[in-house]
């Protein structure tokens, strides 16, 4: 097992045992590097069954992201590959790799940390055993070593994940990426008894406060002030992308092509901090689920209000041909200014 640390107020410079858990356990505890931020290490992960579907994930702290006015901005992510939308070795993007598994399949995410670091996957939404949660707080980090996750998705819809160390700046730096989880009738049914659809878009509307972007992975944690309750955007992005632009990394589409008669699901997501507001550019569209539960009914709207992780597959059958702006703005959660806007489209043929 990894060792144990009974202390959270060892500011040396420790290495760990990385033990003998066995099996694919062994994130070690005990960090070096500013290392107020001590948890337990990973242990070996109870319960291990064959997987279905396996994904092997390591981390990228050096992903520049250049803006539409020529600025670079250091993002950080998950690198990896394997099942479904994964595939992309070696860098990392941003967003990460999308994962795409099928209702009830186990899956296994085996995240490795090669470096004197930690972070951890939290499968946002899929509550699997605690152990396999990734919250660091309340169970431990990943670091120097690799711990398998182990999930089963229960219930078909749109979810992300996201490391959950240090969480406000480690989210906020970019680790996470969309989490689809298929019903067994594939992809193109949202959910069993629910609507089919043609096309798919993903909307991951997200903020960055630039000056956040040069903090070591433990800012805030020796108890300092580093700024981490002021997020101040500069740049506002979907699903990695600043403004309407096609997407660079590894990201899904942001500007979709329909034909009239098919059905568009848009599966949106609010990855900021920020409440957001969408804007469907005068189309109407039914939304059929929510943070992955179908609603009792579909529900016809023009725009959505949504705060931070939430969800939504909302269904567009536009009858008329046409370029329909889709805009989100970022509102400011005391004042209620609009920081920013995100925008994306869709063609309707
Ligand atoms: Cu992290």
């Amino acid at each position: 097992m990894g060792r144990r640390r009974s202390s959270n107020t060892d500011t040396t410079t420790t290495t760990s045992s990385m033990g003998g858990g066995g099996g694919m356990g062994g994130g070690g505890g005990g960090m070096g590097g500013g290392a107020c931020y001590v948890y337990p290490g990973a242990p070996a992960t109870p319960g291990l069954v064959n997987a279905d579907v396996t994904f092997n994930l390591g981390i990228d702290m050096n992903i520049p992201l250049t803006m539409d006015d020529g600025t670079t901005i250091n993002m950080w992510g998950f690198s990896g590959s394997g099942g479904g939308m994964g595939g992309m070795g070696g860098a990392g993007t941003f967003p990460s790799p999308a994962m795409r598994v099928t209702e009830g399949d186990i899956v296994h995410t085996n995240l490795s940390v090669n470096m004197m670091m930690m972070h951890t996957i939290h499968h946002h939404g899929i509550e699997p055993a605690h152990t396999s949660d990734g919250v660091g707080h309340i169970t431990w980090d990943v670091a120097n070593g690799t711990y398998t996750y182990q999930w089963r998705p229960a219930h078909a819809g749109t979810y992300f994940y996201h490391c959950h160390t240090n969480t406000v700046l480690h989210a906020e730096m970019g680790m996470y990426g969309a989490l689809i989880v298929d019903p067994p009738e594939g992809a193109g049914t949202l959910f069993s008894g629910g609507p089919d659809y043609d096309v798919e878009a993903f909307w991951v509307v997200d903020e960055i406060d630039s000056s956040w972007h040069t903090l070591p992975w433990t800012a805030g944690t020796c108890g300092g002030d580093v700024g981490l309750n002021e997020l101040n955007p500069d740049y506002f992005v979907i699903t990695g992308v600043d403004g309407s632009g096609n997407s660079a990394m590894n990201a899904p589409p942001i500007s979709a092509t329909v034909q009239r008669g098919q059905k568009l699901l848009a599966r949106y997501i609010c990855a900021g901090y920020h409440p957001q507001k969408i804007r469907f550019g005068g189309l109407t569209g039914k939304i059929y689920a929510s943070d992955g539960r179908p609603l009792p009914k579909p529900v016809s709207v023009t725009e959505i209000r949504a705060a931070s992780a939430e969800r939504y597959d909302i269904i567009f059958e536009p009858a008329q041909t046409g370029t329909y702006l889709i805009e989100t703005d970022i509102i400011h959660w005391v004042s209620g200014d609009v920081l920013g806007t995100t925008r994306a489209s869709i063609t309707v043929v």
